[in-house]
């Protein structure tokens, strides 16, 4: 095709690729999800149903995006990470944070009814992104490590906050002061002797935040004629609430960062 005399507009288009055999992690964050989650309604501090709502949307997106090993969800965020030699949009970042985005978003709005069967959703959700490279499996770690302490000091408080606010008729003001300069220890303490409750019995998804990622499940392929299971071992896309600051769940699955 001939170039037009258009055609050097081109050349101002900057390149963006990311830095080579690095992890690449994007993370998302629902934009002003303080508003949407109360003009919908969702329980205080956590509500199950949109949590299960992004979590399915990070499953698409896994199905979708093959390169991606591994997301971490916890409140409004996800962050995606695509394997270190991934040649995704030839790792160009506006493309992949674009798409990543725009994806996650198409699938919020069309699984909504999904998860919530009686609620028209109120407002249009958005999110922002963010594209950041990390060269070694230890700063990835660490990464992920961030978000589930971030996670955990979010949920601790907003559990004090939102019990002594919907359960003792304090103020908001009120239990932000009660709150004040305490530690994680005398959080513990407060839900126990004011509420009964046990920190670390409240469910996982809201303590721990969401894993997804390809495990390796058995699964049964035909029957023998005597009919015996004939299984095989394939990768599927799981959600799990699991730790991933210990050492533990890295050992369990040493394919997701060997790759
Ligand atoms: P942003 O991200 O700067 O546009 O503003 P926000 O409002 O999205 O702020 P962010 O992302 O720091 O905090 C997430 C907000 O979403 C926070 O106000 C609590 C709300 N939220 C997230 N998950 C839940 C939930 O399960 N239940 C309720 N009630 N609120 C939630
Ligand atoms: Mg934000
Ligand atoms: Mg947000
Ligand atoms: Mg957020
Ligand atoms: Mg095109």
């Amino acid at each position: 095709m001939a170039n037009s005399k258009y055609e050097y507009v081109k050349s101002f288009e900057v390149v963006d690729k990311l830095l080579p055999n690095t992890w690449i992690v994007v993370r998302i964050d629902g934009r002003n999800f303080h508003r949407f989650s109360d003009e919908n309604e969702f329980n205080k501090p956590n509500d199950v149903q949109a949590l299960n709502l992004m979590n399915s949307c990070a499953v698409a997106m896994l199905e979708e995006f093959t390169d991606i090993i591994f997301s971490y969800g916890v409140s409004d965020e996800y962050s995606f990470i695509f394997k270190r030699t991934s040649q995704f949009y030839e790792r160009r970042a506006s493309k992949i944070l674009s798409t990543t985005v725009s994806l996650f978003t198409a699938n919020y709005v069309k699984k909504w009814k999904e998860f919530f069967p009686q609620k028209e959703m109120r407002l249009t959700p958005s999110f922002d992104g963010r594209v950041v490279c990390y060269p070694s499996n230890v700063n990835l770690r660490d990464y992920l490590a961030w978000r589930q302490v971030d996670c955990h000091i979010n949920n601790q408080y907003n559990t004090c906050f939102w019990m002594l606010v919907l359960n003792k008729d304090k103020t908001k003001k009120e239990a932000q002061d009660i709150l004040k300069g305490t530690q994680t220890q005398d959080k513990n303490e407060l839900l126990f002797q004011q509420f009964n409750i046990n920190y670390s019995n409240l469910p996982a998804i809201f303590r721990k935040g969401s894993c997804v990622f390809k495990d390796k499940v058995e699964e049964i392929v035909k029957h023998t004629e005597r009919g015996d299971p004939v299984k095989r071992l394939r990768k599927k896309v799981v959600v799990s609430h699991c730790d991933v600051i210990g050492d533990r769940f890295w050992k369990d699955h040493p394919w997701i960062l060997d790759e």
